[in-house]
């Protein structure tokens, strides 16, 4: 067997909880959702059946607003493991019976990967198909609400892009992009020293978010428990509130997703219906658009001005699907010194930051390092828009790397170094996904 493929399937078994898969063994002990949506599609690879399971169980601590959460925890894990833990939420009133979640959410990747899987089962000729198809009559509902409440709760006045309350909502979590939001957010009396135990489990603590913004991300945290995460109030109030323009990208393309699989739920009249929330989505992001830098930018909903940051975020009109001509021009940005294209990577896949932004930083975790699940996002949206020549490429790189470094969590892009965990669940998964789909 190939050996990255075996590592890769190594890492999703030794992270597996039964019915769920823990991001890593240490750093990540519970269930988070964006990853579950990427691990779902590696396990897709191996048994379409488990990649409904891992979804199924994420869904398990959707709110009844429809929210979904971006953790799930485990209560078994030992207290202090991870922090914020399963007590620092304050969601008991919110979360369904059973189930400790946080009281924030990740961005929207779940109905592509729900579409992903059956694309899977349906190449494999077998009976799998069957039990998917019935998967998808019980989640679609659930997306459709998740879907919904992101279309209310986080944009009220239907403008098509989505706001995010906290940097760790946006996945991206000490992105340049949220830099001057965050230093605006006075953390009050919030002083002493927190925990960290994240900090243990790396070789290296300049490579997480620094303390100043822990203090800030837990500082927001109480901000929303202090309303009980009522979402009108801290659509008001709250500050910090930010268009998000990656986050909102995902959640058209999961639209467009959902559009493809409303007949199978047994709703093709709803089929238009995501559509047009996608275009809204794509109308949004056109009015994001930086004509001088070619590049589509967040909106602080605080201060009403554009966030200039130069990071892969900017690439979102890609992800959600834009114009032959905005694409062209995307994909030229993409091999341009600033990301791909740059002569010093080690391996040519964007980096999270651009090269040539002053913030970039090739070891501080969103702040310059290559992540996986990234390029793979990339690369999904080159194919969707037939850019096959620079999908393939972009692939065989990140397939070189992956070999090179093995399931890591994020990678310094100039030496090639394996950075955070080096058994991450969604690097494994989206190994898996790039070797089972050749071009
Ligand atoms: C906070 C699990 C998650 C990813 C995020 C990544 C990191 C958490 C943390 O790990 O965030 O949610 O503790 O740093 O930034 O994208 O989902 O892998």
């Amino acid at each position: 067997m190939d050996a990255l493929a075996r590592q890769a399937i190594e890492v999703l078994w030794r992270n597996a909880r039964g019915t769920w898969t823990r991001p890593s063994p240490r750093l990540y002990p519970h269930q988070w959702s964006w990853d579950a949506g990427f691990v779902a599609m590696g396990w897709a690879q191996l048994d379409p059946a488990r990649a409904i399971t891992e979804l199924t169980s994420l869904f398990r601590g959707q709110w009844a607003t429809g929210m979904l959460p971006h953790i799930v925890f485990d209560l078994n894990v030992a207290q202090g493991a991870y922090e914020p833990g399963p007590n620092a939420w304050a969601t008991a009133r919110h979360a369904p019976a059973g189930t400790a979640t946080s009281g924030i959410c990740q961005p929207p990747v779940h109905a592509i990967a729900l579409k992903r899987i059956r694309d899977v089962a349906a190449s494999r000729n077998d009976g799998t198909m069957i039990e998917v198809n019935r998967a998808i009559v019980d989640l679609y509902p659930r997306l459709v609400a998740w879907h919904h409440w992101l279309r209310t709760a986080r944009d009220p006045d239907h403008t098509g892009l989505i706001t995010i309350l906290h940097p760790w909502e946006s996945g991206l979590d000490n992105s340049p992009r949220w830099d001057s939001a965050l230093a605006a957010v006075d953390p009050g009396n919030l002083t002493g020293a927190l925990p960290r135990p994240d900090l243990t489990y790396v070789a290296d603590a300049d490579e997480r978010p620094t303390d100043g913004e822990y203090r800030r991300y837990r500082y927001l945290v109480e901000r929303l428990i202090a309303v009980d995460y009522d979402q009108a109030t801290a659509m008001a109030t709250h500050p910090f509130r930010m268009g998000d323009v990656w986050f909102s990208a995902i959640l058209a393309a999961a639209d467009d997703a959902l559009a493809e699989l409303a007949s199978v739920a047994g709703h093709p009249e709803a089929a238009d219906l995501h559509r047009a929330d996608a275009d809204l989505t794509r109308a949004a992001l056109d009015d994001c658009w930086d004509p001088s830098t070619s590049r589509c930018c967040d909106q602080d909903r605080i201060t009403a001005a554009p966030i200039v940051s130069d990071t892969i975020a900017g690439f979102a009109p890609l992800v959600a699907g834009t114009s032959i001509d905005r694409t062209a021009v995307l994909v030229e940005r993409l091999w341009s010194a600033s990301f791909a294209g740059n002569p010093l990577l080690r391996w040519a896949v964007p980096p999270s930051t651009a090269m040539d932004d002053p913030q970039f930083d090739p070891r501080a975790y969103w702040r310059g390092p290559q992540w996986p699940p990234m390029t793979w996002l990339i690369w999904w949206s080159l194919e969707r828009a037939g850019h096959r020549r620079s999908a393939n490429q972009l692939r065989a790189a990140a397939i070189a790397q992956l070999r090179a470094v093995g399931c890591a969590e994020y990678i310094e892009p100039l030496s090639g170094e394996a950075l955070g965990s080096d058994a991450q669940s969604w690097t494994a998964a989206v190994a898996l996904d790039w070797l089972g789909h050749e071009p």
